[in-house]
């Protein structure tokens, strides 16, 4: 047993009160994540900068009593150490010089990797030192997948079409990629770990636009390689998978990938999910971040309706994709309140 109540739900046990953690928690909706990100300059300075990343990492978990802190950083740090470009255009999201060739495959090198990473690493000791022990710091890192998505496309869209396309059309290519991302996404998270991570979660957000081949091929089966390697050698490190949109997918998402835990987003049918993973599966989700945004019974009411479907087992009180930035903070004390209150 840990003294960490996510490090219990994640090893299978129940909890009375779920333990509570939002995505994106630490962000532009906080106006002491706003003044800080104001004195960092751009939001890449802020990742790289360890006393004030941890500052940011830190603050949800002062101002709603969080049980976990999510290390403040960004899925794209890992082709930014592989030597692609990376800028975020503000307001606009990330910019990356697109891969589309062997050229571009080859000009990315993990030499280095550990030492452009460093400062994340160092804001994961800052964090884990400050927090307490009570409370669970996850790391986390985009899926190969998901950041593959980016690498090849240089942008965020709606569909990856350039990505899907490199997919489809040069599975060569496409595979030594996937296979640079994932070593580094490996090496990342043992460091993560190493430097004081409880928990680390793999986020595949972009997984829903597989078909059901593909997601086993490029989303399942590197996901249990990664877990692989991180049990090897940190065997109380659990990991939560969230691949959003696997629809169906989740059924072998979960058998096959090793995860201790696993993500559901806003669109996945919770009594579905719990009566086809079972009631000994650690699920986290999967309020509607509109939901949390409009506040009030709506809230409320959607807060119940998932601690009744998903408080059977184990569970992990979350969203189903990232807080909106529009959100009033008052509704995300509402929300930690309302739990609490509920079944205490
Ligand atoms: O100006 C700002 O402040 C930048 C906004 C921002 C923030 C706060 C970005 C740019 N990233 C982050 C932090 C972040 N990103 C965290 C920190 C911890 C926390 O959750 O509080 C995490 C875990 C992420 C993960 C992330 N980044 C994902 C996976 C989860 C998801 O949202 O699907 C993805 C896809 C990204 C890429 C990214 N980074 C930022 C943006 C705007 C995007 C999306 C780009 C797009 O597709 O349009």
């Amino acid at each position: 047993m840990s003294n960490q109540l996510i490090k219990n739900v994640l090893s299978g046990e129940l909890a009375p009160i779920p333990p509570i953690w939002l995505m994106r928690q630490a962000g532009r909706y906080l106006p002491e994540y706003r003044a800080l990100r104001a004195k960092a300059g751009s939001f890449l300075d802020l990742c790289y900068a360890p006393e004030m990343a941890a500052e940011v990492t830190l603050q949800p978990v002062t101002r709603f009593d969080m049980d976990a802190a999510i290390l403040f950083s960004d899925i794209l740090v890992i082709p930014h150490a592989l030597g692609q470009d990376l800028r975020f255009a503000e307001g606009e999201g990330p910019r990356l010089p697109p891969i589309r060739d062997r050229a571009g495959i080859d000009s990315l090198s993990e030499d280095g990797l550990h030492a452009r990473l460093a400062p994340v690493y160092e804001t994961v000791t800052r964090v884990r030192a400050a927090l307490p022990a009570h409370k669970t710091l996850i790391g986390f890192a985009g899926a190969p997948w998901t950041v593959a998505c980016y690498m090849i496309e240089g942008r965020g869209s709606k569909d990856f079409e350039a990505a899907k396309t490199m997919m489809f059309g040069a599975p060569d290519l496409f595979d030594a990629l996937m296979q640079k991302v994932e070593a580094a996404t490996i090496a990342y998270l043992l460091q993560q770990a190493k430097h004081g991570a409880d928990v680390l979660q793999l986020f595949d957000s972009w997984s829903g636009l597989l078909d059901p081949l593909s997601f086993d091929r490029y989303v399942t089966v590197p996901a249990a390689r990664i877990r692989a390697a991180v049990k090897a050698q940190y065997p109380d490190v659990p990991m939560i998978g969230f691949a959003r949109g696997a629809g169906a997918s989740l059924i072998g998402y979960a058998a096959k990938s090793g995860m201790d835990g696993f993500g559901l987003d806003t669109q996945v049918d919770r009594k579905w999910a719990r009566a086809a993973l079972g009631p000994k599966v650690c699920l986290q989700g999967n309020l509607d971040p509109a939901a949390l945004l409009a506040g009030g019974k709506a809230l409320t009411g959607h807060i119940d309706a998932i601690c009744d479907a998903l408080d059977t087992g184990p569970f992990i009180f979350n969203l189903g994709h990232g807080i909106i930035k529009e959100t009033p903070p008052e509704h995300v004390a509402q929300l930690v309140t309302h739990i609490r209150a509920r079944t205490a």
